[in-house]
């Protein structure tokens, strides 16, 4: 596939390559360690690189854990909305909450944090999951003249996808690189993730339209 070129304005958003989401890890992604090599080969490429790192408090609101009775994978509801409850992850501190060591972070220009309310989940990058309460990227990357964002990293069907809907919401165009994503998957959440950001107008392509 010929190479789409990239431009200034365009900016690599890595989401949430971290060893939970990594296969012995307290929320594996199957697969997940695959995407670092392609993730390192794709930050080479960008002229711009930001990454994401989900980053709970202990006792975090959307571990099962936390809910009497409750098992991960099924859903409570907050005063926010329905949340899927999780295994305990990416704890503050701990090894399980590190971005992968092999992940080329020299070249990123933000390191984002999210999801560290106690009392509140952030999938997306852009916003908290009550879909008002902004992280504050959206600002940054368009005080930079960023216009167009590609995304890779975990999980496809949760932090990737709402990361994508909301980056078209704030106006950005948004590529998903689907082959640099893997997905949880829970009761059809990748199939309807997939139709989401087709419907708000992202580009669904691989990572050899960057590489070649
Ligand atoms: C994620 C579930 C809980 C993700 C984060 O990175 O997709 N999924 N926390
Ligand atoms: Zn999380």
């Amino acid at each position: 596939m010929t190479a789409t070129p990239l431009r200034e304005t365009d900016c690599l958003v890595l989401i949430d390559l971290q060893y939970d989401f990594m296969p012995g890890g307290a929320l594996a992604v199957a697969e997940g360690d695959l995407l670092v090599p392609v993730a390192n080969r794709l930050a080479e490429r960008f002229p711009h690189v930001v990454a994401t790192q989900d980053w709970h408090p202990a006792g975090h609101s959307s571990f099962a854990s936390q809910h009497s009775g409750r098992e991960p994978f099924t859903t409570v509801e907050m005063p926010y909305g329905t949340q899927t409850l999780w295994p305990d992850h990416c704890v503050q501190g701990t090894p399980g909450a590190e971005l992968h060591k092999d992940l080329a972070l020299d070249r990123a220009e933000l390191i984002l944090r999210k999801g560290y309310r106690r009392d509140i989940d952030s999938y997306s990058a852009f916003l908290e999951n009550d879909q008002s309460t902004p992280t504050g990227l959206g600002g940054y990357l368009f005080e930079r003249g960023i216009q167009r964002l590609f995304f890779a990293g975990l999980a496809t069907d949760f932090c990737v996808a709402w990361s994508v809907l909301d980056a078209r919401m704030a106006g950005f165009e948004a590529v998903i690189l689907t082959d640099a994503c893997r997905a949880i998957d829970l009761a059809g959440s990748l199939d309807a993730a997939m139709a989401g950001m087709a419907e708000v107008g992202a580009v669904i392509t691989e990572s050899s339209a960057v590489l070649g």
